[in-house]
């Protein structure tokens, strides 16, 4: 899966709350075990990444139903204690993405 993201970190290594704190758009790529961040699709067709890959195995991965300054938002909690929130423009692409991070 790939497509448009909005971003936010909450958390860093060790569950650290973050300094940067605002939201960033994204063209998010899954790619195996990676989640990795272009600034656009051209971008990831040149591999001119925008933002560190993001390690998604044994990631807890959900609907941020708490969330609610934003519609369709996601929430990835990484085994190194990082977190993320991930707004998608539409309810069944933000299910999709949770899906295929949760599955891979
Ligand atoms: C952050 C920005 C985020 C906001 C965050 C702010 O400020 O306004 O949108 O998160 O609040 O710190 P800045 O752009 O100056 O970094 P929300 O959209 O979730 O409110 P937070 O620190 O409470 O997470």
């Amino acid at each position: 899966i790939e497509g448009y993201l909005e971003r936010k970190q909450e958390a860093g290594v060790g569950g650290k709350r973050a300094t940067v704190r605002s939201w960033r758009s994204y063209y998010g790529v899954l790619c195996g075990q990676l989640l990795c961040f272009f600034r656009d699709q051209s971008d990831f067709a040149s591999s001119k990444a925008a933002a560190p890959p993001v390690a998604i195995l044994n990631a807890r991965c959900e609907p941020a139903n708490d969330y609610t300054k934003r519609a369709h938002v996601f929430r990835l909690s990484c085994t190194d204690g990082a977190e993320y929130l991930f707004a998608c423009a539409k309810h069944e692409l933000m299910l999709e993405w949770v899906a295929k991070i949760s599955f891979h």
